[in-house]
């Protein structure tokens, strides 16, 4: 099966954008940390916050088809260091979250989200409003099976 695997800091909002971008929730299987969804694989926030277990995200994703980083739209912080989605063997790109939060700033989280992330899409999108959903919808089902 082709999934998307998605990888962000702890409360960046991965698991409710899996929410919002499943309109069917087919079935959940976890195996240690890692929580499959349908096409989507959910990865502890503590793997992008700790440098030690990079290479294990990045030894995961030979069996994703493609990788989404996140970056939550009210943070000033970088998620990822400079360049990080360049060590990823797929194809990689971005999803803002929270857009539609009070103390989000959209544009900022995309120039964060640029220094990681050199090359590909970058999608601004609420789980909250479901604005940007159906556009990163849109983008994923290029990577994914056509039958599920
Ligand atoms: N305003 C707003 N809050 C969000 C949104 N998505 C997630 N959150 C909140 O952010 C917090 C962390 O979300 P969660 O999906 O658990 O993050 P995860 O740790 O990356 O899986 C929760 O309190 C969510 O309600 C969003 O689109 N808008
Ligand atoms: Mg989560």
């Amino acid at each position: 099966m082709r999934r998307i695997m998605l990888i962000g800091a702890v409360g960046s909002g991965k698991s409710s954008l899996i929410r919002a971008l499943l309109e069917h929730e087919h079935q959940v299987v976890k195996t240690q940390s890692l929580v499959y969804h349908d096409n989507l694989i959910d990865t502890p926030g503590e793997y992008t916050e700790n440098p030690l277990f990079y290479r294990s995200l990045m030894a995961t994703s030979h069996q994703a088809a493609a990788v989404l980083l996140v970056q939550d739209a009210t943070k000033d912080r970088n998620a990822f260091p400079p360049g990080f989605a360049g060590g990823f063997p797929v194809p990689t790109f971005g999803a803002i979250t929270k857009i539609d939060h009070l103390d989000a700033n959209s544009d900022q989280a995309i120039t964060l989200l640029r220094q990681a992330l050199t090359e590909g899409a970058i999608f601004p999108t609420s789980a909250h409003s479901n604005r940007g959903i159906k556009e990163l919808q849109a983008h994923l089902a290029q990577f994914m099976d056509k039958q599920k």
